[in-house]
């Protein structure tokens, strides 16, 4: 079920807050500061945000165990939380009665003055946050970076704030109907989260949200799929990681190496990152993009990106001895991402990969491990599945 809206964020009567992780408790803090009413619930007996809730709302009514079959009378508002069930029968009954069902993206949003960027993909959401929130700030600005990065969204409501730098997972973005941001992106689809979003075409509905009502939209040039996501007549800047047309952004190929460009305007140094892996190249890219969409010259984007290094657990190099280096990517939670990860090494490889698959099949991680030299160990709950592909 899709969220609805009535066209009003600020509710009238009381609020009815699903989930009490870290977005219910931001939620707590959010309508006690406005002097609203709520109601939350989880099916979880102890979830991790009750002290959090109980702290801004002392009085507050709480299920934690079980969710209401039915909302009650005085609700005029339902806020759910990424990891809430969509099929719940109390969403029906809403659904029912014409109560508008949000997100805290959604009253985010609707509240924010400044611009908005929003950050979407299968890979790279967190490093492209970070990365734009730290090419802001190192250029002046006050910056708010949060959302599925960490720091919930409506912890980040602040009037000073001159910039916001989101990162929308697939759930946040599926439970929204209000995006407006100033500049969007989708920076890549591959398969993750089957389990919950069924297939790729209801996943890749859910991550093109992020375009629906966004006033720039940032390409990926390099999967051409992505472009038919846009919606129609919104204007575009793209990158990728080819030779960039005027006004794009993408590498230049000189004498000296490669260059990331605007056009035929070298910025930087290919070499200058911090990073590892033509992946963060690309997402590099997308940031200087993105940065271009709320107005601000790459030139003054550069300083904090070339400091910029990567987030732990991504491609973090934890020792090297013997000409041997050990490397922490276990952010790769997914099939694109190890890709992109080992395809961004050279050599013998000892691969440590395991946990869950999330529904997605493993034939392209194993496509890039055939032409190498390569000894897998494989553990957690979908071993055989990899041992097997
Ligand atoms: N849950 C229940 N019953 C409920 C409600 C939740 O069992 O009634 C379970 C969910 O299935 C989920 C867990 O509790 O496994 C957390 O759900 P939540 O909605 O309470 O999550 P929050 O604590 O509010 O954290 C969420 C994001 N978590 C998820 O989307 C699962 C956080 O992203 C995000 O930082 C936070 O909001 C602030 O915006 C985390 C994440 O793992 C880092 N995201 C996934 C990812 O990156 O792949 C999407
Ligand atoms: P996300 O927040 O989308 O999970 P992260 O920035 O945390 O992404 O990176 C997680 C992992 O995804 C990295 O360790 C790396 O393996 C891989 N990755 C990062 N950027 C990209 C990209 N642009 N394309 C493919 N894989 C990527």
């Amino acid at each position: 079920m899709s969220p609805q809206y009535s066209g009003q964020t600020q509710a009238t009567g009381s609020v009815f807050v699903l989930g009490m992780g870290g977005t219910g408790a931001a939620c707590a803090r959010y309508f006690a500061a406005r002097g609203v009413t709520a109601v939350f619930a989880d099916t979880r007996v102890a979830p991790p945000g009750l002290a959090a809730i109980r702290a801004a709302m002392p009085e507050v009514e709480m299920h934690a165990g079980q969710i209401p079959l039915q909302l009650p009378p005085h609700v005029a508002q339902v806020v759910i939380s990424p990891g809430v069930d969509l099929h719940l029968p109390l969403l029906q009954d809403a659904h029912q009665r014409g109560i508008p069902v949000l997100s805290d993206i959604d009253l985010f949003v609707s509240e924010a003055t400044a611009p908005v960027v929003a950050i979407t993909g299968s890979n790279g959401k967190s490093t492209v946050t970070s990365m734009l929130g730290q090419m802001l700030a190192a250029a002046g600005l006050r910056v708010g970076v949060g959302g599925n990065l960490g720091t919930p969204a409506l912890d980040l409501l602040d009037a000073e704030t001159q910039v916001y730098v989101l990162e929308l997972s697939s759930f946040q973005l599926e439970r929204s109907a209000l995006i407006d941001a100033t500049a969007a992106v989708l920076l890549n689809v591959s398969p993750d989260h089957l389990d919950i979003h069924g297939d790729m075409a209801g996943y890749t509905a859910a991550k093109a949200r992020v375009y629906a009502h966004c006033k720039i939209a940032v390409l990926n040039r390099d999967e051409p799929d992505l472009r038919r996501l846009l919606p129609a007549g919104v204007p575009v800047i793209s990158f990728g990681l080819g030779t960039p047309g005027a006004g794009e952004f993408g590498l230049l190929q000189r004498a000296d190496g490669s260059w990331l460009a605007r056009g035929d305007e070298a910025l930087l140094p290919a070499t200058a990152l911090k990073l590892t892996g033509r992946h963060n190249i690309s997402n590099a890219l997308a940031a200087l993009a993105l940065g271009a969409a709320v107005g601000l010259e790459p030139t003054v984007l550069l300083p904090g990106l070339q400091n910029y290094r990567p987030l732990p657990h991504r491609m973090a190099v934890v020792a090297s001895r013997d000409g041997l280096s050990w490397i922490d990517d276990s952010k790769a939670t997914n099939v694109g991402a190890a890709v992109a990860s080992i395809s961004s090494l050279d050599g013998p490889l000892v691969l440590i990969a395991g946990g869950d698959g999330k529904g997605a099949s493993f034939a392209t991680l194993a496509d890039a491990l055939r032409a190498r030299e390569c000894v897998a160990i494989l553990l957690g709950r979908d071993r055989e599945l990899l041992a097997a592909a």
